[in-house]
């Protein structure tokens, strides 16, 4: 019999103040979703990219945004949001997200990036099972195995973050065999725009380029200049989790571009694209190379190709000039 129940159109996204979970919003909204996002509590007003959320899809689609406090270090304030919202998807984008800094908090950083998606999947299983669940892994996971990687590739993290990120993967895999949930795991590449927060390397680097061509700053400082990175648009991956999630079966999915840059290549682009020398600029101190590095990540997303029919609208050199073009719009 042909099921005629209307799709539940509500989604809730964990990290709504995050870069992904503003285009994940924006998206939804203008595909007809009611998007229930958390933010946490801030001594400082941290909401700019939900307000832009607001500003691009327009006030009436904005009406369907509804922001909530939540923690993924709280389980009640997630079985609370899960029963006041009822979503039919749910997406976990809430993560202590750098890795850097997860060297140094890595107690939290497992509490909030590994744990948390304990806690969330928990409460979803007891509220209501059928919900589809997206998990935001990462390429991190795959640490120092050799590119190009792909979904069977060996997991070795490098980093706190990256062992977090394995532990909530593993477990959305364990709720899909031992539940039968629909729970699924992005592993995602590095995924960048102008909402990107400012000390990741890609932004780092724009920002720095668009202020010192406006004359408010003199250098960039960075670490390893030979790290390899699959850098794509944030806005285009988000397209990709949904697509996870309107799959007939569940399954874990390589999202990237499938070419590589390093990050001194990063800031050729970036700066010649203001034309400005890049080594006129730049220079490196040690006290930003972290105590293990990940050398070389590059995503193979054939099966993302074949089975969700997901392809990258926007090229590196793209995005670069998206990047830095927004960071000199702001400094001038
Ligand atoms: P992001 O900009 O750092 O956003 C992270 C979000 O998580 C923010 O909204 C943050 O809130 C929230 N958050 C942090 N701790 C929390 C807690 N204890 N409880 C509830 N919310 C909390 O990260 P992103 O780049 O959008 O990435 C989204 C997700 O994808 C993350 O899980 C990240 O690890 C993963 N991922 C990212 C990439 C990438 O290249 N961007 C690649 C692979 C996987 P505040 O604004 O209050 O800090
Ligand atoms: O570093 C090198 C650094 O911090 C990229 C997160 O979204 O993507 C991100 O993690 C590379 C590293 O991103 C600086 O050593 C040099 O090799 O921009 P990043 P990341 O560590 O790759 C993954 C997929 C995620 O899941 C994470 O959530 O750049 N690098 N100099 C530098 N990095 C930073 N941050 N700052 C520097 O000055």
């Amino acid at each position: 019999m042909t099921d005629t129940t209307p799709p539940n159109k509500t989604a809730l996204i964990t990290g709504l103040s995050g870069q992904d979970g503003s285009y994940l919003a924006e998206f939804l909204l203008e595909n007809g979703y009611d998007v229930h996002g958390t933010v946490r509590r801030s001594s400082v007003n941290n909401h700019w990219r939900i307000d832009e959320v607001r500003r691009t899809v327009g006030d009436k689609a904005a009406e369907r945004l509804h922001v909530h406090y939540a923690d993924l270090a709280d389980s009640a304030s997630l079985s609370r949001l899960l029963t006041e919202t009822n979503p039919g998807e749910v997406y976990n984008l809430a993560a202590q997200s750098h890795v850097a800094v997860s060297f140094e908090t890595p107690e939290s950083t497992a509490d909030v990036t590994g744990t948390g998606a304990a806690r969330l999947l928990e409460a979803i299983r007891l509220h209501n099972p059928e919900i589809r669940f997206y998990q935001a892994s990462s390429s991190e996971m795959f640490g120092s195995t050799p590119p190009p990687q792909n979904e069977s590739t060996e997991l070795h993290p490098r980093s706190p973050y990256g062992c977090a990120k394995v532990y909530a993967h593993h477990l959305t895999i364990n709720y899909r065999e031992s539940y039968d949930m629909f729970a699924v795991s992005g592993i995602l590449f590095n995924h960048e725009s102008p909402r990107r927060g400012e000390n990741f390397v890609t932004r780092k680097i724009s920002l720095a380029a668009a202020r010192i061509k406006a004359g408010l700053q003199d250098e960039l400082v960075l670490g390893n200049l030979d790290a390899r990175r699959d850098w794509g648009f944030a806005g285009d991956y988000v397209k990709a989790m949904w697509l996870m999630l309107q799959n007939d079966a569940p399954s874990d999915y390589v999202i990237a571009t499938g070419e590589d840059h390093s990050v001194e290549e990063f800031c050729v682009a970036a700066f010649s694209s203001l034309d400005m020398d890049w080594r006129d600029h730049v220079r490196t101190d040690p006290s930003f190379i972290r105590p293990a590095e990940v050398d070389h990540l590059l995503g193979d997303p054939t099966k993302a190709e074949r089975e969700l029919s997901w392809k990258p609208e926007i090229s590196f050199s793209g995005l670069v000039e998206l990047m830095v073009e927004a960071d000199y719009q702001r400094a001038t």
